[in-house]
């Protein structure tokens, strides 16, 4: 947005600088017939939310949709968003289904949807709608906005394109997309559109009350338990501006915990007064493999510590894996010699 505009956009417009792909995008979404739909490994919120509002537009514009992921639907937000007719990628594989088009939901780049890939074939349509900083442009539409705060914000575009009047369950979908990705519009992400655009959401009618204990008042004890593991595994650097965590299968098994009950841990590193960057490093529960998750304040910048990982998202939140034969001790330091490095602290 332009610091220098002296009225207030109008909440109907779309956002100006990226209004030519936005018509591209939905004239071609247009001609499409059946569309698969997709979002990356590891699903959450702003994912989820916004492939769920988008499927709901392609069937009123009469549309065949499919949702297949690589993985699980995530327990934790079974509560709040629909969980059903989601196909995992292993019990469909070979069943031979049939789509024209892909839209994917919140990836910087095709890798992400995992092994959804295998389904595309050379002549499937790619639609791309996303927020991310580092999105490589893999589709052959491409709406990417990376002002936005969450991949919930661009599908608002896509809705006002059509013209279309959101229902409260669309309403409902963005607005966890939204609140999720941008820690109850706490984040730095969060823009005055941010807030313009959320108060279309609740004039649907939504009860943003009880959508938000839907999201945030759900942990079970077993997820109270790896947390309170979890806080006196914290580390910091001597002088408490990079703080971080490790997290092995042992961890989560030992409390009867799920890898995905320590989604939102990172954040208790955020808390800390003083810590300027945080990681949450964590062995994959079912791969030889070690996630780095990144969080950072103020100025700094850990999406590049990411990307020189082969990982992205944005400034201030962002990650990355380790692949096969490393420890989670050896990535945990090769991250800190990272950001001891490339960041003046
Ligand atoms: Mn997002």
């Amino acid at each position: 947005m332009s610091a220098t505009r002296k009225r207030p956009r109008s909440l109907l417009k779309t956002s100006p600088s990226s209004s030519d792909s936005l018509i591209s995008f939905c004239k071609a979404l247009k001609q499409t017939k059946s569309i698969l739909l997709s979002c990356h490994i590891l699903p959450e919120g702003d994912c989820i939310g916004s492939l769920r509002a988008m499927q709901s537009l392609l069937q009123r514009l009469g549309k065949k949709t499919l949702v297949v992921a690589e993985d699980y639907f995530p327990k934790r937000l079974t509560s709040c968003l629909n969980s059903k007719h989601w196909e995992r990628y292993d019990d469909v594989k070979g069943s031979g289904i049939k789509f024209d088009a892909l839209l994917v939901t919140d990836c910087p780049t095709l890798e992400r949807i995992g092994k959804v890939r295998q389904l595309v074939k050379p002549e499937t349509v790619i639609f791309n709608l996303d927020h991310h900083v580092s999105n490589n442009r893999f589709g052959h539409h491409n709406y990417i906005l990376p002002k936005a705060s969450a991949t919930g914000e661009v599908v608002m575009d896509v809705f006002k394109y059509f013209k279309m009047k959101l229902t409260q369950e669309e309403a409902k979908n963005i607005y966890i997309a939204i609140a999720t990705d941008t820690g109850s519009f706490r984040y730095s992400s969060t823009t005055a559109r941010t807030h313009q655009l959320v108060s279309e959401l609740i004039n649907t009618g939504i009860d943003i009350e009880s959508i938000n204990d839907e999201i945030n008042s759900n942990y079970s004890m077993n997820k109270i338990h790896l947390y309170s593991h979890l806080l006196n595994k914290i580390q910091t650097d001597k002088h408490e501006k990079i703080a971080w965590v490790a997290m092995t299968r042992d961890d989560v098994k030992r409390f009867g915990a799920e890898y995905e009950d320590s989604e939102g841990f990172i954040d208790f590193l955020k808390y800390i007064h003083n810590v300027k960057i945080c990681f949450f490093a964590s062995e994959l529960p079912d791969q030889d493999a070690i996630r780095i998750s990144f969080r950072s304040r103020g100025k700094y910048d850990v999406n590049s510590i990411a990307t020189h990982f082969k990982g992205g998202g944005h400034r201030k939140s962002s990650g990355c894996l380790f692949e096969g034969g490393i420890t989670l001790k050896e990535s945990v330091d090769r991250v800190l010699e990272r950001i001891r490095k490339d960041i003046d602290l």
